[in-house]
């Protein structure tokens, strides 16, 4: 087994010191930061989101993995960043207005990173004139928001009006999820996108990065 297929396994079960360990290794023995993290860790993750996907795991069984996808960026970063290797995109992610559920957008922010897209996590609560801010300032492609409550995913469309507002239609592509979120209901406020789950969120956000 070669050592970046080792790094895909050992994260995949969410063996956090195995991949850290083995990321130093596949360094010295000069595997470029890119091929590591693109052959050993997103090819781990991206495993695990399909898995994810298809109910053969579950939340705590991410959450593991992801722990040990952030051992092995701890390794990685200061090397990618100094080789200047490109984020495959950038997206401005939070729970909206009134909402403090985060598990959910944090699985999302997981999987975001597993795809290789740079995430500005702005946290719960977070009023419709700091997603466009953020996303204005940090010339964002993806405004993506999260809701729990029937009564904050409304939330989401004034989200919507004030990017329209601020003439971000067509630049900046507005996704939504959560629970209670639908297809109809983001046809209806006027989103770009709907993901019912954390990795088909990831899949449409690279989508959309590449295109
Ligand atoms: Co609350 N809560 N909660 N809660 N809570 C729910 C959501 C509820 C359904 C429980 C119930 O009554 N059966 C209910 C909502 C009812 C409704 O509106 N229809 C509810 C309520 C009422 C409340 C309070 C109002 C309770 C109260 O105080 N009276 C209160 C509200 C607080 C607030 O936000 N202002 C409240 C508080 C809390 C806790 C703080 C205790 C805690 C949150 C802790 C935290 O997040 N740090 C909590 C929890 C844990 C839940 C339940 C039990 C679990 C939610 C969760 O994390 N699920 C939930 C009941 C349930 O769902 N069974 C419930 C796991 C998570 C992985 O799933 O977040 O759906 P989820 O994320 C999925 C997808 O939805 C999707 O991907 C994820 C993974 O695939 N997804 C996206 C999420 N965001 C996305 C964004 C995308 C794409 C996909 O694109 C951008």
């Amino acid at each position: 087994m070669s050592i970046l297929t080792e790094i895909s396994t050992f994260l995949q079960q969410g063996r956090a010191n195995n991949v850290k360990e083995l990321v130093s290794k596949a360094l010295e023995e000069g595997n470029s930061a890119q091929q590591i993290l693109d052959e050993g860790l997103l090819s781990g993750m991206s495993v695990i989101g399909e898995k994810f996907k298809n109910n053969e795991v579950y939340v705590p069984e991410v959450l593991i993995a992801a722990r040990a996808m952030n051992a092995g960026m701890e390794i990685l970063k200061p090397v990618l960043i100094s080789s200047n290797s490109k984020a495959k995109g950038k997206v401005v992610l939070g729970t909206v207005k009134g909402d403090l559920h985060d598990i959910g957008k944090n699985l999302v922010k997981i999987m975001f990173e597993g795809k290789g897209i740079e995430v500005i996590d702005l946290g719960v609560d977070v009023a419709p004139q700091v997603f466009v801010d953020t996303a204005i300032k940090e010339n964002a492609n993806i405004i993506a928001c999260s809701a729990l409550l029937t009564t904050t995913m409304t939330m989401m469309k004034d989200v919507v009006k004030e990017a329209e507002d601020r003439g971000l239609k067509g630049k900046v592509t507005v996704m939504i999820g959560g629970a209670p979120v639908t297809q109809n209901f983001c046809d209806s406020i006027g989103a770009d996108y709907y993901a019912p789950d954390a990795a088909s969120a990831s899949d449409t956000a690279l989508q959309i990065c590449q295109s």
